[in-house]
């Protein structure tokens, strides 16, 4: 192969001045095209269709409902965690929907939202949840470590970020393969602290892959707010540094989000290259349910962002465009309440997978140790079966 000479100082300026380059002069802007009234600030869109806005609400209101459910379930000792996504469906929902289905999609924890777009059924997230044997994992992951091979949605792992260097992988191999098709990577502006972020991007920047690398910045990490994470112009500075293309977006405004992923889809398609978006967002939620905000953060905060509600903005809108039906939307509202209560219930009293099953699918003979493992604890659970009710010891199951 012939060797070819570069010279990495080519596209570089000289200067005589010693100058510093100031920390903050670019100031990245925020793209917003619907005011809180839910009014276009730009006349020269190409708006979505109704029907594509209408399945973003109705999926917003759906992840709302399942939130609140599975928060109360969970307080009411019905499933261990929880993470909700409460403040943030704009952000999660629009851009799902300004994918194609054959883009794969790799999450953090707080997306459900992109599952439920793509048509996940209800009874499949109260048996991921309840971590019975219908769940495909077996139930052996935490509650919302969902993953469908079906709905090309990679399965949640609980280590911050893993899924940004794997996202830069997978879109690398789909280019190879000539595929039609990108990835999508969501992750907080908290994961984005892992070295994960910055091997992932540059990975994938160097290697032009069609990759979008979506940034929930909802202002805090657990209880670190983003001041105390970083001190450069939030995530999207960072994008810029590795070389990729860059939006910045209100992540609360549906229309701005939905038309900033499409055209990063088309970029990342046609160009072969990635996207940084950084959508501004907050979480109007706890963190998980293990967490309380009210010790780091003022009510007012919340309050100030409760009025920016992403649905509301979204209900506006769809009023201003003469597409919202307060009757339908009550409709689907209380049958979703109801269908999620029903597959509750049923998935509760689903049997778990069978204990003998705990080390199987990872390797395709199971080593030594764990099955020692294994074994000890079915004779433990044995000798102790009043520790153990829930557990299936059956091998009829
Ligand atoms: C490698 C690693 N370090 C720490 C944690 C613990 N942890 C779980 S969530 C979280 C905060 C993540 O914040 P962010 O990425 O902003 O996402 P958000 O929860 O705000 O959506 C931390 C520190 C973890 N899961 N993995």
């Amino acid at each position: 192969m012939a060797i070819t000479e570069r010279n990495h100082l080519q596209h570089i300026k000289s200067t005589h001045n010693v100058d510093v380059i100031k920390n903050g002069l670019v100031d990245i802007p925020m793209l917003q095209l619907l005011d809180a009234q839910g009014n276009l600030l730009s006349q020269e869109l190409e708006l979505w269709d109704k029907k594509t806005a209408l399945r973003i609400f109705e999926s917003m209101h759906y992840i709302r409902i399942l939130d609140e459910r599975m928060v109360s379930a969970q307080r009411q000792g019905r499933l261990s965690f929880y993470l909700a996504c409460t403040g943030e469906e704009a952000s999660v929902i629009a851009s799902t929907a300004a994918l194609a289905d054959v883009d794969m999609v790799m999450t953090q924890y707080r997306e459900q939202g992109v599952l439920a777009y793509r048509g996940y059924r209800t009874e499949q997230f109260m048996n991921q949840l309840l971590s019975n044997a219908l769940d495909p994992n077996k139930g052996r992951q935490m509650p919302i470590h969902y993953g469908d091979k079906a709905l090309n949605f990679m399965t949640v792992s609980s280590p911050l970020g893993t899924q940004i260097p794997q996202a830069a992988g997978y879109a690398y191999g789909q280019k190879i393969a000539g595929e039609l098709a990108i990835t999508m990577c969501y992750f907080g502006e908290g994961a984005a602290s892992e070295g994960d972020f910055h091997a992932g991007l540059n990975m994938a920047s160097v290697l032009h892959c069609p990759v979008i690398f979506f940034c929930r910045n909802n202002g805090y990490a657990i209880s670190t707010p983003a001041h105390e994470q970083f001190a450069g112009d939030g995530i999207a500075s960072r994008g810029i540094g590795y070389g990729v293309n860059t939006i910045r977006v209100d992540g609360n405004d549906p229309l701005a989000v939905y038309l900033a992923t499409q055209k990063a889809r088309k970029i990342a398609l046609t160009d072969h290259c990635p996207v940084l978006i950084e959508a501004m967002t907050y979480r109007l939620a706890a963190h998980s349910t293990s967490d309380d905000p009210s010790s780091y953060r003022a009510k007012s905060e919340e309050q100030d962002w409760e009025l920016k509600d992403p649905i509301l903005r979204m209900q506006r809108h769809l009023e201003q465009q003469g597409w919202f039906d307060q009757a339908s939307i009550e409709q689907y509202c209380a049958t979703q309440k109801s269908d999620i209560l029903n597959a509750l219930k049923k998935a509760e009293i689903q049997p778990k997978t069978n204990i003998s099953e705990i080390v199987t699918d990872v390797y395709q003979e199971i080593p030594a140790h764990l099955a020692r493992q294994r074994d000890e604890l079915i004779a433990h659970i044995q000798r102790h079966p009043e520790h153990y009710r829930s557990t299936n010891m059956s091998d009829k199951e």
